[in-house]
């Protein structure tokens, strides 16, 4: 194969005039039609200078146009690194920065705030709109429908997604054509995906769920795609008849389940409803099956590593527990003070190594070392035991990291933005439980003696720095924050006094 990903996801479909996409407003894309967009824009992408290996950073809104761009980008050979469409442009300055990106592609409104970045990092700057409109597009006009592919080995980095990290600062994840190729592979066949699948896909396509894990193997099926802007309950509710399955954080489960039109005739045809990015909460696995009739299949994974587990196609979906690793994955527990394997049905830290897991960390050798092994063992950060029959559950994490609605939040991030408001002592930012998010922000800030600082003061200072979903929904104001006997703050303690915030929200 020329490029195994570009010739295993897109190169089969070729002239295909079977439906790939379906969109909210009835209208559909073959797969023909799809391949034909992402070739012109292949030839857009080369045509401005672009070589292999350059880096395309794009933050533009889920569209056919926006994901036939990362279909360019594998057939040209180039590393694709989405954006989170909610990053500011401070954010988004660190990541374009941070990868060298040679190319811009943002919404044609945010070119005022990015061509500046563009012109002092010398990266050209295109836009793509929600609609397709947009200078890319424009280019494209006209392009030949055929790109003779970039020839590329399974070693070749085609993804950078930026995952937060302990310090504050984001790490590129690199992945490779055999990393993204291997788990679509195995997840397609574990989960029994064909041409005769339609999945409702209502995630975004920034991150590793939305991208790499439902569009990847859909793409490695041949099925097609009721793709949605994102998610929204009526529309769910609305084309769920037309799907097979349906790939979710755990907010679409609730939100669902809060809704009674969702009830068992709408689900009934339904083959297969995937959960994962954050816990699914048993109860909800209960009352999912009681409503429906279907149990979740939950599985775990990673930016930096795709899917490590799964639960069982066929066999037992334990609710609680994120099932078995998936071939190919070595899976072990860990005590993280030795990096012994630890008792079987003993909490320890959870390690991954298998062809699915990154080439580390871009630019970051020191970060790379800390949490890949030498022997290729990745530390993911997870708690977690493996329960009598061998299903691993998730009990926690050994990294200061809050999952609101699938997206991770890195405390510490957010504490220095805190501590930089001219009236803030210190702060610390914990995750508490939520009713629609699992977990949502929480601010707790000691002002400098003789300041006056006030909610609505201390969230000014984040607006504008981070992306909404990062900005506490609460500032609780303290004289001092409880520490233990060495100093450190006790996070546990404020989690336990706070915990209940958001209980009737
Ligand atoms: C939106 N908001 C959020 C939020 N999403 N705040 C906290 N956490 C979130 N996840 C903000 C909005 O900006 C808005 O701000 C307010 O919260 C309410 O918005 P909403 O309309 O209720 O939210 P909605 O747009 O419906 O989005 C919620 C959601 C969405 C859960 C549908 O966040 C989502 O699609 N999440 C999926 C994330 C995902 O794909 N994760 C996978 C990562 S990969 P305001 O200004 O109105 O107050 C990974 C690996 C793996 O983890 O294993 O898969
Ligand atoms: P991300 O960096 O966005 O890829 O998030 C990865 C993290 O999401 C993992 O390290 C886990 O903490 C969490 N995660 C993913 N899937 C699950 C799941 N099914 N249950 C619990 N946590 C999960």
């Amino acid at each position: 194969m020329v490029n195994p990903l570009y010739d295993s996801l897109f190169g089969g479909h070729s002239g295909k005039t079977d439906t790939f996409l379906h969109l909210a407003d009835g209208s559909t894309i073959s797969y023909g039609a799809f391949l034909a967009m992402g070739a012109r824009m292949a030839h857009v992408l080369t045509g401005l200078g672009l070589q292999p290996g350059d880096r395309v950073a794009a933050q533009i809104e889920k569209s056919p146009q926006a994901l036939a761009l990362y279909a360019a980008c594998v057939q040209a050979g180039l590393v694709f690194l989405p954006l989170n469409t909610a990053y500011t442009v401070p954010e988004l300055t660190y990541f374009i920065e941070n990868s060298e990106a040679r190319l811009i592609v943002c919404d044609p409104d945010a070119r005022a705030h990015l061509d500046p970045v563009a012109a002092r990092l010398s990266a050209k700057l295109e836009t793509l709109g929600a609609d397709g409109d947009g200078s890319l597009m424009k280019r494209a006009e006209g392009q030949p429908d055929h790109f003779a592919t970039v020839p590329r080995g399974p070693d070749d980095l085609v993804a950078f997604l930026y995952t937060s990290g302990t310090t504050g600062r984001s790490k590129g994840a690199m992945l490779t054509q055999s990393n993204l190729l291997s788990n679509a592979q195995t997840l397609q066949t574990e989960w029994r995906f064909s041409s005769a699948d339609t999945l409702l896909h209502a995630l975004p396509i920034f991150h590793t769920h939305g991208l790499f894990v439902a569009t990847n193997v859909m793409l490695l099926a041949g099925g097609s795609m009721i793709f949605l802007p994102r998610f929204d309950l009526d529309q769910m509710i609305a084309n769920l008849p037309r799907a097979t399955s349906m790939m979710g954080v755990p907010t679409f489960y609730t939100r669902l389940l809060a809704d009674a039109r969702f009830d068992k005739a709408l689900a009934a045809h339904m083959r297969l409803f995937i959960s994962g990015s954050a816990p699914l909460l048993e109860e909800t696995h209960q009352q999912f099956e009681e409503r429906t009739g279907h149990r979740i299949l939950e599985r775990y994974g990673m930016t930096e590593t795709n899917m490590n587990t799964s639960n069982p196609y066929d066999g037992e979906r334990r609710a609680g527990t994120v099932g078995f690793p998936l071939p190919g994955v070595d899976l072990k527990i860990t005590d993280p003070a030795t990096g012994q394997k630890v008792p079987d049905g003993e909490v320890g830290q959870i390690e991954v190594r298998g062809p699915n897991v990154f080439q580390g960390y871009w630019r970051m050798p020191e970060k790379t070392a800390e949490e890949l092994r030498p022997d290729g063992f990745f530390i993911t950060g997870d708690l977690g035991r493996l329960d009598a029959d061998g299903y691993v559950q998730i009990v926690g994490r050994n990294k200061d990291l809050i999952i609101s609605g699938g997206y991770n939040i890195y405390p510490k991030e957010v504490e220095q933005v805190l501590d930089a408001h001219p009236d803030v002592l210190e702060s610390a930012v914990i995750g508490v439980p939520h009713p629609d998010f699992g977990e949502t922000v929480v601010g707790v800030v000691v002002p400098r003696p003789g300041c006056d600082v006030d909610e609505a003061g201390v969230l000014e200072c984040v607006s504008d720095a981070l992306a909404r979903f990062k900005h506490p929904r609460k500032i609780v104001i303290l004289p001092e924050l409880p520490r233990n006997t060495m100093g450190k703050v006790q996070k546990n303690v404020l989690r336990d006094q706070y915990g209940d915030l958001f209980q009737n929200a």
